[in-house]
């Protein structure tokens, strides 16, 4: 008798009709002998992967996507809940049953003249009770040696199913690349994810977004847990004490910079477990505990630097084990390197951009693509926390959400109480980037930086949020940041990056009551002096901007909360609602 992992595989290569079916087992060989066929093949008339300068950075490769193919597609993503309620205003939804249909005709002997890679994986550790059992089947062995680096893969996962049913199936074909013919569909009910056309990212790497994020919300929501587009990171004090923070930012708004941050403050220290992903559960003892479900890091390479993220730079520099691969940069010829915008203050005078083309200095164009990224083992970082695979996970005292907003939002906030800090998540706006196709730059709602990801009603996700604080003895502090507003020339007035430590100093003496408050009409605002701005160079003016509540850009803000709201009519839980009209109160509408 088949087992039900068995028999899914022999379904799926029934399906696709590949030449060769390949069962990965996570190993050393295994690896390098992929590397060797990708360094060999051709996907879409490119090679797959291109051998980099092993002495600059070990071990790593260089890719390129199909041009038309370098970000989500949030409008080809779909929720496919038996009623469109359940996936609500915030997804785009398809009934199941006409869903399948589709992707079973796109998928009908796809795999012809390819291998069929199925990959038995975890997200979690092989020890947490919280882990998920994974198999996601692709003909991408981009995608496969991703995945090797991005979750734990290997023969465990296949022992760890057994002859049970319960685990994710994540079912993927690159298909011809064509948009025409790209959908990623998600099936919450049935644990399923099909995706076709796609090789990039979120739309490929099942276990990310997919399964992580969309079907483990739906999860979460049911089982009492959270499934959240969030860092974890611990922040050592100079008193040796590490507290555990959470942090929400849409994405290409800064988690990998913030999780992985080299303070400026002497005596602080970060301790890093994640970039993008925490699977949040409640203790025993009331407290909310956090995991990684992931294994490395899928980061954004433009903006990653020296001054910028010196963390994040010998990560790439500290490879071991797991190849990494580089996606969509440019390449510097003169050494055969990755290049990007932001690596270095001079551009190399000869560079292949992301598109293979010799780049021209002079076109006003990026060279790396603005949402090139690399994929690295978490197991390479530097400041990798000890707890990172602690299987309970780590104690969190604090919540940070943030937006990209060059205006409106502050500097730093606190809520006053958890539901005040669920109703400042759930307002969130944000910039969209180039983290997903389509005009980036547009100010959207992306509550808990959640849109793209939450996959079922927001509405009720929102009470989800709410009900959990009612269950915990002591809920962490929630504020809200927004590192990226700029001055009237257009030039960001908060340095960012590593000085973001003096916000998070800010927050940590909050957390233990050392410092105080100062009211506002959106929340809590440090006192004056209580920020450390020593050896910062910033004047009082600029801090005071930092801060402005302006009456006229909150009164356009509100329109634009009310606006969302209304679409979820009267699942927006009451709290939520009042929280609002106090809001409007205060700004005398
Ligand atoms: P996803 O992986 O898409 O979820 O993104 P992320 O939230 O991890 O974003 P990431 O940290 O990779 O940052 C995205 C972009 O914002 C990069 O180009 C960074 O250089 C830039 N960035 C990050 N932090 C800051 C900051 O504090 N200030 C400014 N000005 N830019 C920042
Ligand atoms: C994001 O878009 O939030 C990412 C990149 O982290 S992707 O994996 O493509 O979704
Ligand atoms: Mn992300």
């Amino acid at each position: 008798m088949l087992t039900p992992m068995e028999l899914f595989v022999k379904e799926m290569q029934e399906l696709f009709q590949p030449d060769e079916v390949y069962i990965m087992n996570g190993s050393q060989e295994e690896a390098d002998r992929l590397i060797g066929i990708a360094q060999k093949s051709k996907v879409d008339g490119k090679v797959v992967l291109t051998k980099l300068n092993d002495k600059e950075y070990p071990n790593s490769y260089y890719h390129c996507s199909n041009t038309n193919d370098v970000a989500r597609t949030e409008h080809l993503t779909f929720v496919c809940t038996p009623s469109k309620g359940q996936a609500g205003p915030n997804n785009n939804w398809i009934e199941p049953g006409e869903a399948k249909e589709k992707m079973t005709e796109f998928f009908k002997g796809a795999m012809k003249r390819r291998t069929m890679y199925v990959i038995p994986f975890v997200m979690g550790t092989f020890e947490s009770k919280y882990s998920k059992n994974c198999v996601q089947i692709t003909d991408s062995i981009y995608v496969a040696l991703s995945m090797r680096v991005m979750a734990r893969v290997g023969k465990q996962v296949i022992k760890r199913i057994g002859s049970s049913s319960d685990f994710f199936k994540g079912i993927h074909s690159i298909g011809d690349v064509n948009p025409d013919r790209r959908y990623i569909m998600h099936f919450p009910q049935e644990n399923l994810v099909m995706s076709f056309g796609s090789g990039y990212g979120g739309n490929a790497l099942l276990g990310k977004k997919c399964y992580s994020l969309r079907i483990a919300s739906y999860l979460g929501y049911k089982e009492g847990w959270l499934a959240e587009h969030m860092i974890i990171m611990g922040v050592q004090s100079p008193d040796g004490k590490a507290t555990y923070f959470l942090g929400a930012f849409p994405s290409a708004c800064g988690k990998t910079n913030l999780a992985l941050l080299e303070p400026v403050l002497k005596g602080y220290k970060v301790w890093t477990l994640g970039d993008d992903i925490a699977w949040i559960n409640i203790g025993e003892d009331g407290q909310l505990y956090a995991i990684n479900p992931e294994a490395g890091f899928f980061g954004v390479a433009p903006g990653t630097g020296l001054k910028t993220n010196p963390v994040m730079m010998k990560t790439l520099k500290n490879n071991k084990f797991y190849p990494t691969l580089f996606t969509n940069t440019a390449v510097n010829n003169s050494n055969n390197t990755p290049w990007w915008e932001g690596v270095s203050d001079e551009v190399p005078s000869d560079l292949t951009d992301w598109q293979g083309q010799k780049y021209d200095k002079n076109s006003g164009k990026p060279a790396a693509h603005p949402n090139s990224r690399f994929t690295v083992s978490i197991y390479n970082c530097p400041t990798l926390s000890p707890e990172c695979d602690n299987p309970k996970g780590v104690p969190i005292s604090g919540i940070i959400f943030g937006g990209r907003r060059k205006d409106t939002v502050p500097l730093v906030c606190e809520a006053k109480d958890w539901n005040s800090g669920v109703f400042t998540a759930s307002i969130i706006g944000s910039e969209t980037t180039a983290a997903a196709s389509g005009e980036t730059g547009n100010v959207r709602r992306d509550p808990m930086a959640m849109l793209p990801f939450c996959g079922y009603n927001m509405g009720e996700y929102f009470q989800h949020w709410i009900n959990i604080g009612k269950k915990l003895k002591k809920p962490p502090k929630i504020f809200m940041v927004n590192w990226f507003r700029k001055d009237e020339v257009g030039k960001f007035m908060w340095p960012g990056f590593r000085d973001n430590s003096r916000i998070i100093k800010w927050m940590i003496e909050r957390i233990e009551g050392k410092t105080g408050t100062k009211e506002s009409e959106i929340g809590l605002f440090p006192q004056d002096n209580a920020i450390d701005l020593n050896g910062l160079n910033i004047t009082k003016e600029t801090m005071v901007k930092l801060f402005k509540v302006d009456k006229e850009e909150w009164k356009q803000e509100i329109k634009m909360i009310e606006e969302f709201y209304a679409k979820f009519g009267d699942k927006i839980p009451e709290d939520l609602r009042n929280h609002l009209a106090e809001l409007k109160i205060k700004f005398g509408l």
